[in-house]
Parts: structure tokens; sequence; C-alpha cells
């Protein structure tokens, strides 16, 4: 195999291979490929955050890369993407200068200065005719935290504007809304030495092995043998690796968990310390009474044996249980409740802030947990909240701004914002490293919508996105590679990514974009300490003193560096209690004290509602979707350039259906087969395998048809997309 690849790809994929020199008995290498030095960097596509060593020429450009065996996430390790991640800088349609579109209608390169006197002349003309709530920007958890901020501030500090949002609405919000209903604040417990140390292990809404394969390989190092549970409709590959599968209907989470805690209620399987630590148990208890297995049943599609069976796995007394979730739960209708329900578990069950425990969510993108603390988008930049003035205070004084330029009022959400485009409240609409255009949920909406928007900047690596090729002005980004910064991983933890590549043609890192527009804008004072990525470090970390999240006691990215990553918190004022200077993995609430004004952890919990899109005799089957391949990432933008990877992938949209379904269909292995939502129709190559149940499809997202079907709505609460089940009607022509 491997030699047959070699074949098919002798340049890029024998210098990708060449990762050592002489690790892989390829010969002798090219005196043009040997590294003259290395630096680490941490991956820049998912959560994981695996530290990877790139080597580098005399001139400090990039040759090949491998995987650091030193770093405390990794081990060593890497997924495709990792080992190929350089190939998407390489690609023929990088955006290498800005393009505006013409008076004939076409996107044509311009010189900087023409793209940014159109950026800020449209910005400015906008709002001044219409005011400072209607321009949004769109952005993401895939660019470093000092970018983020540095834009979040610009945006509502600098520019005067107020609505913005990121994809991490699509992915983590109900994670952030959880835990700061429940925790007080947006705290994962978890260290990934969770995965080593536990004796039950429930991944609940998440293909571990897919979306996260090296975390899949932590889990493998487990030496006690650890009761591997997976809570997922299909079949997937996590789930036929694990000890235990359980299969339940689309969306049975919540009846599921509340029926367990029912049992552990009713069978005193509790632990009394761990409750005196929470509020809300004597209702909480009230509340489950009437949520017995037989009732779940339904929901479920589960026996109350099988319930009761797992209430007991993960209820034994003396055993350490985790519990881990994804997206089959963020993604949801009722995903914040369904997250507390995790969340209720571990605490009544004394599952938290000991080694081998906790209620986690995996983040999805590489700063999810990086934006979450420093994009000043729904909250107020370094773990504060926009509505408290004592907050609003200390964030001025130390940006050193007027009190006046922070609102105290939050920003409208992902899918509000593009409300307020279709009624005409916002008009132009800025979009950076991100790609509603694909992702958004029913996006042939955002189609309709661009034709309302008077202006659409979109900022990105590639001109040939969906979003890129919708916009009026495109402005060329640098990628991961090309840029310095660091991001946070799920467990908390702080890296660095390093410049090892130079940006093609013109393009620039996102932070210089956002220093030229700052100057053109007028506002470049108010961000003159703002010089470099690492300056903007050291100011973000001076504003968390105090918080949760306190980082004050990291001195530079060389510290970070050296002690492969530090997880937050890591307060000065604390360094000498820790027991040893910087320990590789800390995990929180191990003292049972919560960041709530009592300092105790509330039980959430509601009565469960119905499916917003139930299936009927038009729409008959429930679409699934997700992550497809490990080599695959979202839009497919970076991961679909490179040769390898593509290799790994299917080329084209396939849908996963019942071999059941597929006889009743008359629907061949590699046959055709048509999906109707209410919103739109696709077609799809059939893949026919018991992977999921009869009713059910399931699409990757990577494809740009998948969500043209998929139905919008939301949770209440975090207003996170219900990514993952609508009804579909099936035919084959
Ligand atoms: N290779 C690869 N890795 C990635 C990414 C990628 O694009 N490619 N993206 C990254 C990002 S941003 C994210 S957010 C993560 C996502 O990581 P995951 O959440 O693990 O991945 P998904 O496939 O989106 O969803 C997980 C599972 O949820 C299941 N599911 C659907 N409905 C339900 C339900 O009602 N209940 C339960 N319990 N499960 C359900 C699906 O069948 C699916 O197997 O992956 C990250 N890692
Ligand atoms: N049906 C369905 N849809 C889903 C999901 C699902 O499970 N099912 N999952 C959702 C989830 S969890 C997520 S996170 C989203 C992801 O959705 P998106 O964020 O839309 O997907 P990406 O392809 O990661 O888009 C990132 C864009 O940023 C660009 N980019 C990369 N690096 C940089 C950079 O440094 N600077 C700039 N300026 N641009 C850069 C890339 O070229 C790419 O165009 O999709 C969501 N959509
Ligand atoms: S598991 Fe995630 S962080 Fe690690 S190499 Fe793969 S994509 Fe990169
Ligand atoms: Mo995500």
């Amino acid at each position: 195999m491997l030699k047959q690849l070699l074949k098919q790809h002798d340049g890029p994929l024998t210098r990708d291979l060449v990762q050592e020199p002489g690790t892989f008995g390829l010969g002798k290498i090219p005196s043009r490929l040997k590294p003259h030095s290395t630096v680490s960097s941490i991956c820049g596509f998912c959560a994981t955050g695996c530290q990877l060593k790139i080597h580098l020429d005399e001139s400090g450009n990039a040759i090949n890369l491998s995987p650091h065996p030193g770093y405390p996430v990794n081990l060593g390790m890497a997924c495709p993407k990792g080992w190929q991640a350089l190939d998407p800088l390489d690609a023929s349609d990088r955006a290498t200068t800005p393009l505006l579109r013409d008076a004939s209608g076409k996107l044509s390169p311009v010189a900087w200065d023409t793209a940014l006197d159109a950026f800020v002349s449209r910005l400015k003309s906008i709002k001044e005719t219409h005011g400072h709530e209607s321009v949004a920007f769109l952005s993401t958890g895939q660019i470093p935290f000092e970018e983020m901020a540095f834009l979040g501030c610009l945006f509502k500090f600098g520019m005067g504007f107020l609505h913005c949002d990121a994809n991490t609405r699509q992915c983590m919000a109900t994670a952030v809304t959880a835990y700061k209903q429940s925790f007080g604040f947006d705290a994962p417990p978890a260290t990934y030495a969770d995965f080593e140390e536990s004796d039950v292990i429930v991944l609940i809404g998440s293909n571990l092995c897919i979306a996260h394969p090296i975390l899949w390989q932590r889990v493998m190092r487990n030496k006690r043998t650890p009761q591997i549970i997976v809570i997922d409709p299909r079949a997937t590959e996590t789930a036929q690796a694990a000890t235990q599968h359980i299969a339940m209907r689309p969306k049975g989470d919540l009846p599921l968990l509340y029926a367990l805690a029912h049992c552990i209620i009713r069978d005193e399987r509790t632990d009394a310390q761990s409750i005196s630590n929470t509020s809300g148990f004597e209702e909480f208890s009230e509340f489950v009474k009437s949520h017995t297995p037989q009732a779940a049943a339904e929901a479920t599609g589960l026996s109350p044996e099988a319930i009761e069976a797992l209430a007991a796995t993960v209820s034994q007394p003396g055993k350490r249980v985790s519990w881990w979730w994804t997206m089959g739960v963020n993604q949801s209708y009722e995903g914040v409740r369904t997250a507390q329900a995790i969340i209720n578990l571990c605490l009544i069950t004394g599952n938290i802030g000991k080694p081998g425990t906790g209620p986690s969510s995996v983040t999805g993108q590489c700063n999810a947990m990086g934006s979450r603390l420093f994009s000043n988008t729904t909250s107020l930049v370094g773990g504060h909240d926009f509505a408290d003035p004592a907050h609003r205070e200390k964030v001025a004084s130390a940006l050193g701004i007027s009190p006046d330029l922070i609102p105290s009022q939050t920003s409208l959400a992902y899918d509000q914002i593009f409300d307020a485009i279709e009624n005409g409240k916002i008009k132009a609409l800025w979009i950076i490293a991100t790609n509603p255009f694909h992702s958004w949920i029913d996006r042939a909406r955002l189609d309709r919508l661009r034709e309302k928007l008077d202006f659409l900047v979109v900022q990105d690596m590639y001109h040939s996105t969906e979003s890129a090729r919708a916009a009026d002005l495109v402005l060329p980004a640098a990628g991961w590679g090309e840029k310095d910064g660091c991001l946070i991983n799920s467990e908390r933890r702080i890296g660095t990514i390093k410049a090892v590549r130079k940006a093609p043609g013109i393009a620039l890192s996102d932070f210089r974009i956002f220093r030229l527009i700052a100057a053109r804008w007028g506002c470049g004072e108010m961000f003159s300490g703002w010089t470099d990525p690492q300056a903007v470090f050291k100011i973000l970390r001076d504003l968390t003193v105090d918080r949760p999240c306190d980082i004050s006691g990291i001195r530079d990215y060389a510290h970070l560096d050296a002690e492969g990553g530090i997880q937050w918190p890591f307060p000065e004022s604390q360094i000498s209690n820790l027991k040893s200077q910087t320990p590789s993995e800390r995990r929180l609430f191990e003292d049972g004290k919560f960041f709530t004004p009592d300092r105790k952890a509330r039980l959430h919990f509601a009565t469960p509602s119905p499916i917003p899109e139930p299936t009927d005799s038009e729409y008959p089957f429930t679409l699934l979707t997700g992550r497809g391949t490990s080599s695959q990432w979202h839009t497919l933008s970076r991961t679909g350039k490179s040769k390898l990877l593509s290799l790994l992938a299917p080329p084209s949209a396939y849908v996963e259906i019942h071999p059941d379904d597929a006889a009743a269909l008359n629907l061949k292995n590699n046959g055709t087969l048509t999906i109707r939502s209410r919103r739109g129709e696709i077609q799809a190559t059939a893949y026919i395998a018991p992977t999921v149940q009869r009713g059910q499809i399931f699409l990757p997202m990577h494809y740009p048809e998948v969500n043209l079907l998929t139905h919008p709505s939301f949770d209440p609460h975090s207003r996170q997309p219900n990514y993952k089940a609508c009804a579909v009607a099936l035919w084959v022509r």
C-alpha cells in the first residue's frame, strides 16, 4: 500500500514521509530536505492540541514535520491531518491578493490600499446611515486568541459596532452555557490523563476515533481495563471499538440521562459529600421520580433492563466514571439541558474533581477554548461579563480606554444576526476564518439573504470557498504555519503556534490585517501597544487576574514552550502552592468549590421536549450528520488540498443507509440515492451498512450539499443549531 502511494505521489508524499532522517528506511535523503533546525507548534486542526516538531531549512522555511514525542498531549502521535498539516499551505487556490467586486460584478485583484479604502469607506458609510447595529462579524475558533481578541476589541471598542458571533456557536455554545449555569463559569474540569485513569469511560454523542483520534489513543493507554460505553444512534468506529454500544434513538439522550438519575437516586448509589457541594438536589430528586426506565423506553428505544444495567455501571461504588460528550449532545434543540443532565450525574455520584472522573465536553476546533475566553463576542474579553459594570471598569482600565466604549448589551447570536439581515437591520457582514455558506444549518437561506446585504467581506486563506465566492471583498489571510500565536485545547492547555512559512503573494496574517484596519479606521492609537501577538498575549494575560481563568503566572511564549503547554488557571499568586512548579496535568474542582456566588454547583433540569421536526409519512427517515473520516476537516477548504488526505476519503457526498432500507428501496451499494427534506433535495452515493439503524441515514458534513437539508431549529439557551436530526424522504430514480 505504502509503495503504491509513493508511486502515485512521488514528490510531496515522499517529502512528508521523510519525517525523521532515516526512520522510514527510504534511503539517503537529498540534502535539500535535510532539516537545519526544528521548532515546535501546536497542530491547527482539532482541539486535541497535539504538538508537532516542524523541521526547517536554513532560511527558516518548513520542509517537513513529525509529532512531538515529549509533549504531554500526543506523546509522539499525530493523526493524518497533523502529519499533512503543511500541504494546505501550497494549494493553488490560496488567496494571494485582495479581491474587490468591480462594476461588472467580477472579483478582481486590487492592492491592499484599495481594499482597505473600500472596507473602511463602505462600513463607515453604512454605520453613518444605519447606526452601529447595522454591521456584524462572524468569526471562528480556528485562529490564535491574540488575533481573536484583536478582532473583538477592534470591532466593539475601536469601530464601535455591537453584533458579532463565531462558528463556536455551531459547535461549543451549548457546553459554554451548560458550564456557566452549572459551575458559575465556562470551566471544563478534566485533564486528558483522566482518559487513562477511568474505570468507566462514557462517550456520549462523540465519535472520538474519527474526530479526536489521538484522544482515542489516550483511551487505549488506560491500564485499568476500563468499560468503554458509547451512546450514539450509530454504530460508529468508536462504538465498534468500545466494550458497549448503547444504540439509542436520536435525541433520546435527555430521557435516558434522567432515567439513569432516577435509578441511581432510587437505589441510593449517590455520594453525599459531593451532593453537599451542590444546590437543587431535593428538587432534582423529586423531578426524576417520574422519569422511570419504563417511561424512557419509548423515547430511547431501549429496554428498561438495559437502562437499569447502564445506571448500575455508571454508579459503581469505588469506581471512577468519566463522561465525555461532543456534538451528538451540543448540536441539539435541548443540548444545554442534556449536557447538564450529564453534569448532574457526575455531581450526584461524586465523579468530579478526582482522577479518572468528570463531565467533560471534548471541544472541536484548535482554538475553540481560546475563543471562549478571549473573543470579546459573547463574553467580555478575558472571561468577563459585558453586563457587569465592575468588569467593564476593570477591562477598560487595563486596556487604557473609557468604560463608555464597552457595551453593556450583549451581541445577537449567529441565527439572530441572520434574522437581522432578513429584516433589514444588518446591512454588512464581515466573515473571518469560517465558511458559513457551506457549514450553516439550512444554508440555502444564506444564499437568499446575500441579496439583502449591501457589503460582504470574507477574510480567508482561499479565494475559492463558498463564502469567499459570494463576497464583495476578499481579504487574503495567512494560515496556520504562517503566523505566531496561542491556541487552547480541550483540557485548557495553552500552547504556541509558529510562523514556519511565508504567506503567499501579499496575503497577511489576520493580526496584521486587524492592525491595518485599526489604523485606517482611525483607532490605531487605541491599539498602539498591540504590536505583535506576544505583546497582545501579555495584555490578555494581565486581564485574567482574579478570574477563574487567571494565567498571570505564564511569563511568555518561551515559558509555554519550555513547560509543554500550561493549563489554565495558572495564577502568579498560587504558583508557590502548586505541588510542582508546573504540573503537566491539572483538573478543576478538587476542593468541591465552584465559581457560583455560594460556591455550590447548580443542578439544572427541564422536562424533555419533542423533536422539532419529527418523521412522518411524507418524510419518514431521520437524517443524522457529522464527521466522516479522520482525514477530512469541515468544509474541506484545507484538507481537500492535500493529495494524500484526499486519497483517504470519498471524493463526493455519500450516505450511510441500513441494508433493509436499501433493499426496500431497491438500492444497490454505490447506487445514487436522492434525499429530500422540506428545505431541499440532494443526491449521494449509497454506502449500505448496518452502521445506521433502520429509518435513519447518515451524511458527513464535509460535502456542501448536506446543509441544504438540515432543519433550522436551535437550543433556546445556547442558540446552538440542531444539526443532527431532521426528517427526510428517500428514493432511487
Ligand atoms: N476528522 C475530523 N475531526 C474533527 C473535525 C472534522 O471536521 N474532521 N471537526 C472538529 C470539530 S469542530 C468538532 S465540533 C468535533 C466533533 O466531534 P464529534 O461530535 O465526535 O463528531 P460528529 O460526527 O459531529 O458527532 C458525533 C456523533 O454524534 C452522533 N449523534 C447524532 N445524533 C445524536 C443524538 O441524538 N444523541 C447522541 N448521543 N449522539 C448523536 C452522531 O451519530 C455522531 O457519531 O470534531 C473535531 N474533529
Ligand atoms: N450538518 C452539519 N453541519 C455542521 C456540523 C455538523 O456536525 N453537521 N458541525 C458544525 C461545527 S461543530 C463546526 S465547528 C462548523 C465548522 O464550519 P466552518 O467554520 O465553516 O468550517 P471550516 O471549513 O473549518 O471553515 C474555516 C474557514 O477558515 C479558513 N481559514 C483557515 N485558517 C484561517 C486563518 O488562519 N485565517 C483566516 N482568515 N481564514 C482561515 C478556511 O480556509 C475555511 O474557509 O460546521 C458546523 N456545521
Ligand atoms: S488529533 Fe487533532 S490536533 Fe492531533 S494531529 Fe490530529 S488534527 Fe491535529
Ligand atoms: Mo465544531
